[in-house]
């Protein structure tokens, strides 16, 4: 049976940043995530006996052997709790602008994981598409729920307690998160291997560790309260603190671009002139701007002022995983 699932990418407010145990993805620590409604993967997959091999087609181009290589191992994890030895063909389609360097594995991984479970014939709920997801790529699990999300890293060796769950909808309070281009050079260091050097090496992995519960915690009580500015300055702070654990790292990375630092100073400005707006940054040199709707053409505009600023894309909180007719 074939089944196409959408899925939309995510913003972390609290980062995920290290892994305790790299095979099952499983976090050192809890976050915290908005799913956007602009940026979306479609996949479609269909199980066959006919197919000796997995077919990955990414935007309409066969994908090449490393590409599918990663799907596969990913199919297996799937064919393993079906308990059968059936291959796929997967066909996905990224709405996210990757070669931009937005992002696509939470998206991409949360439609697949639900396209592909459904396709062979499990019949999963939310929390088991979400630890499924979380196996093809961290971030994923947050996506298949849509709005505020927290995933819980969980305790156990065997990962089955490290799932996401949603705290509240983004209906019940639709800020504005504004996706900032500034740089589309490609990463040095893939935000997998940047997390890993981090925890291995970087004297400062262990303040992160000892604060980000309290960030966390911060955070889902902002939310509940609706406070902006709580919110945005425990998200600023946390995503500054990740960034801070690589310059510490052996040998020392950094994400930033001087138009990533252009961008976080006009935020600043922006707030030094009254108007509540804050920045967090992933593994790469763009910036989301976070604000509130009343705001949003105003930080905006003075956005695409800035010169180092190629693109803004405007987000507001999206849905969670869904299937689409076949
Ligand atoms: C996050 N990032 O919470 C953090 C913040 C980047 C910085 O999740 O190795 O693609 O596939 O689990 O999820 C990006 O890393 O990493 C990420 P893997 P993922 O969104």
């Amino acid at each position: 049976m074939e089944a196409i699932a959408k899925a939309h990418t995510n913003i972390a407010l609290i980062k995920y940043w290290g892994k305790r145990d790299e095979s099952l993805f499983l976090p050192m620590n809890s976050s915290l995530s908005i799913t956007l409604d602009q940026f979306y993967t479609t996949t479609a997959v269909q199980f066959c006996s006919c197919l000796n091999q997995d077919l990955f087609i990414l935007n309409g181009n066969l994908a090449d052997d490393a590409e599918t290589t990663k799907i596969s191992k990913f199919l297996d994890r799937i064919r393993e709790l079906k308990g059968e030895k059936i291959y796929a063909i997967v066909n996905s389609n990224n709405e996210v602008p990757t070669a931009a360097g937005f992002a696509s594995s939470a998206s991409g991984y949360a439609a697949l994981a639900a396209a592909a479970t459904k396709s062979i014939g499990l019949d999963l709920d939310k929390k088991e598409l979400s630890r499924i997801a979380r196996q093809g790529s961290g971030s994923a699990c947050r996506s298949i729920y849509g709005g505020y999300v927290e995933w819980e890293m969980g305790e156990k060796t065997d990962g089955s307690d490290s799932y996401a769950k949603p705290v509240m909808d983004g209906q019940e309070w639709d800020l504005s998160i504004l996706s900032v281009l500034v740089g589309s050079k490609q990463k040095k260091v893939l935000s997998r291997e940047g997390m890993k050097r981090t925890v291995e090496t970087s004297p400062f992995y262990p303040g992160w560790l000892d604060t980000v519960e309290k960030d966390l915690n911060l955070a889902k009580q902002a939310i509940q309260q609706r406070d902006f500015d709580l919110l945005g300055n425990v998200v600023e702070a946390n995503a500054l603190k990740m960034h801070a654990t690589t310059l510490g790292a052996n040998p020392p990375f950094m994400y930033w671009q001087s138009g990533t630092i252009e961008v976080m100073e006009h935020v600043q400005e922006l707030r030094e002139a009254g108007i509540p707006a804050y920045f967090t940054i992933d593994a790469g040199p763009n910036v989301k701007v976070i604000c509130q709707q009343k705001d949003e053409a105003a930080v905006r505009q003075a956005l695409l002022n800035v010169k180092a600023v190629q693109d803004v894309y405007l987000c507001h909180s999206g849905p969670g995983v869904t299937y689409l007719p076949v």
